[in-house]
């Protein structure tokens, strides 16, 4: 057994998006296409100084989502892993890990970093995608001048250092040695769990399900479902069954590991019924995304990520209560009315995890949110779609009140943004791309510009100053404000991997009470033909109307 020196040539393409790099599994899986793009983040992060920085001799968490090709992939990167220096590799059984679980591991053992396999909410199995990502020593998603390093390197790279070690256990706990590097196979649950406990309470959980509380989390055949289990029905007594979906499949039994109330609709059919659960969840491929719904009642990401900021201190871990919060763009503004009314700093950033990171070091947020199902605080530094399922039904114990009446109450205090995002997938890639430059072109003529009963006052292409590094990043979404507070979002989505996604975002402020009931999508109609109107959506892409509106 030796480190073999293999040549090898780049690969266009490998520049890592919202949230690292996803491609189909043919892409994935050509010789070499997976390693080069390893030994490029390697070459990055063991040049990163002659110092204590350089990887290596360090420890890397690894772990992914189960998806088809998970178990192969791991074993590729323990071999270039071991060539490259690497003293450790804590890898989550199976090759299991959360999103934030690897974001929990590499905080709680200090760890350099840790690469997570998993494309997300996009479908699996043979015929679908798989990606990878790289954490860093803060446990959160790289920032962008490293995946841009990465990619630079993916560009020049010549040459694949690797093991011919066979392949290891992966199922077997512990240590194991591979060549001059320790792979320590650890139960991907306890860490996270360990977390949890910190936060919640975990008496009061088990005294609702003492009681007979019901839930019912979907974990949609993804890597949500082992937490789930091992926590709520291991831990907190919930019943067996609690959690259905649970087992995480290859190709997640075939369904979109999404949840948004398109592809979750089988929970959300089941929180319909007469004899529907108390409280019911949903979480993506990887578990950092959560769905909340009540009886017959599915809360908008935006809502959530609100009522958590004017309820933490009702929860354990945020009892002495948030420095500040801080909300994706196209996110509603629905948390900025409570931070003002709790006079808390509130951040706007462009979408993307990557972007709260520096924020949460530098302690000035303890809560963030984004409109595409995602919540997460200072625990760790990645959306977590447990915790906010913990979270929700934390305040519930503490309220005694159901997550219907929890959001009308936050209604008539704040007000409600009605809001909706309509994606428009598949489009041509050059019919979107051109579809944003035009509308770009046409930003400095649109202020002032009467739309029905409302003035446009703002039209910009979003660019974010991070207050903590002054790094720039600039075309981060179209946005069009209005007099009244209405807003009109345009972007391209970062983590397709087939043609391009339109991502069209539309919100609208209701501070009366009456008018506070009505259906989403007529309330906010006026605001999409007035997209249309200024975007040519339907006439450049040919589509009726959007492929998916949640
Ligand atoms: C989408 C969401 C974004 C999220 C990202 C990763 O990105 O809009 O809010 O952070 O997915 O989430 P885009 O570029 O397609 O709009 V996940 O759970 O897929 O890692
Ligand atoms: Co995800």
């Amino acid at each position: 057994m030796a480190i073999q020196t293999i040549p090898t040539k780049p690969f266009a393409g490998q520049r890592p998006g919202t949230s690292g790099l996803r491609k189909k599994v043919s892409v994935f899986t050509q010789a070499h296409y997976l390693e080069n793009f390893v030994q490029a983040l390697l070459d990055v992060l063991n040049a990163s100084g002659a110092d204590a920085q350089a990887l290596t001799g360090q420890t890397l968490v690894l772990g992914g989502d189960g998806r088809f090709y998970n178990r192969a992939a791991v074993q590729i990167i323990l071999k270039l892993a071991s060539a490259n220096g690497v003293a450790r590799v804590l890898l989550g059984r199976g090759g299991i890990l959360s999103t934030p679980a690897v974001s929990a591991v590499i905080r709680r053992r200090q760890a350099f970093g840790g690469i997570v396999l998993s494309a997300s909410h996009n479908p699996g199995g043979p015929a679908g995608d798989f990606g990878i990502k790289y954490n860093a020593g803060n446990g959160g998603p790289a920032n962008e001048a490293l995946t841009e390093a990465v990619y630079a390197r993916t560009q020049v790279l010549r040459e694949l250092r690797i093991s011919d070690a066979p392949d290891i256990d992966i199922d077997r706990q512990g240590l194991q040695q591979f060549e001059q590097m320790q792979v320590d196979v650890i139960d991907p649950v306890a860490d996270y769990a360990a977390v949890m406990r910190e936060l919640f309470d975990f008496d009061l959980l088990r005294t609702m399900f003492q009681r007979g509380f019901t839930v019912r989390v979907d974990a949609m055949n993804a890597v949500g479902g082992p937490y789930a289990r091992a926590i709520l029905e291991g831990e907190l007594g919930a019943p067996a069954g609690t959690v259905v979906n649970a087992e995480p499949l290859e190709d997640f039994g075939g369904l979109h590991p999404d949840p948004n109330p398109v592809n979750a609709e089988d929970l959300i059919a089941h929180m319909q019924q007469l004899d529907a659960p108390d409280f019911g969840a949903a979480m993506d491929g990887d578990a950092d995304r959560n769905m909340v719904v009540g009886r017959n009642f599915v809360v908008t990401p935006s809502d959530s990520l609100a009522l958590m900021t004017a309820h933490a201190r009702l929860i354990p871990g945020y009892k002495d209560g948030l420095t500040g919060v801080a909300r994706s763009m196209p996110t509603s503004a629905a948390v900025d009315r409570v931070a003002k009314a709790l006079n808390l700093p509130c951040f706007e950033t462009p979408t993307g995890w990557k972007f709260f990171g520096n924020l949460l070091d530098a302690g000035r947020v303890s809560l963030c949110g984004e409109e595409s199902y995602g919540t997460g605080s200072s625990h760790v530094r990645e959306k977590d779609g447990l915790w906010a399922i913990l979270f929700w039904l934390s305040l519930q114990g503490a309220t005694d009140r159901s997550v219907e009446a929890l959001v009308r109450e936050h209604w008539r205090v704040y007000g409600r943004n009605y809001y909706s995002r309509h994606d428009y997938e598949g489009i041509a890639v050059d019919v979107a791309n051109v579809l944003m430059r035009d509308l770009r072109a046409a930003l400095p003529f649109l202020p002032g510009r009467q739309f029905g009963v409302r003035q446009l006052v703002l039209a910009d292409d979003f660019a974010y100053t991070d207050p903590v590094d002054g790094s720039v990043s600039g075309q981060q979404g179209i946005r069009l404000i209005f007099d009244d507070g209405a807003r009109v979002i345009f972007r391209l989505s970062g983590t397709g991997t087939e043609g391009a996604t339109l991502r069209l975002y539309l919100e609208r402020f209701e501070a009366d009470v009456a008018l506070q009931d009505e259906p989403v999508q007529k309330v906010l109609a006026e605001l999409a033909t007035l997209a249309d109107q200024v975007a040519g959506i339907r006439a450049r892409t040919g589509m009726e109307g959007p492929t998916v509106a949640t």
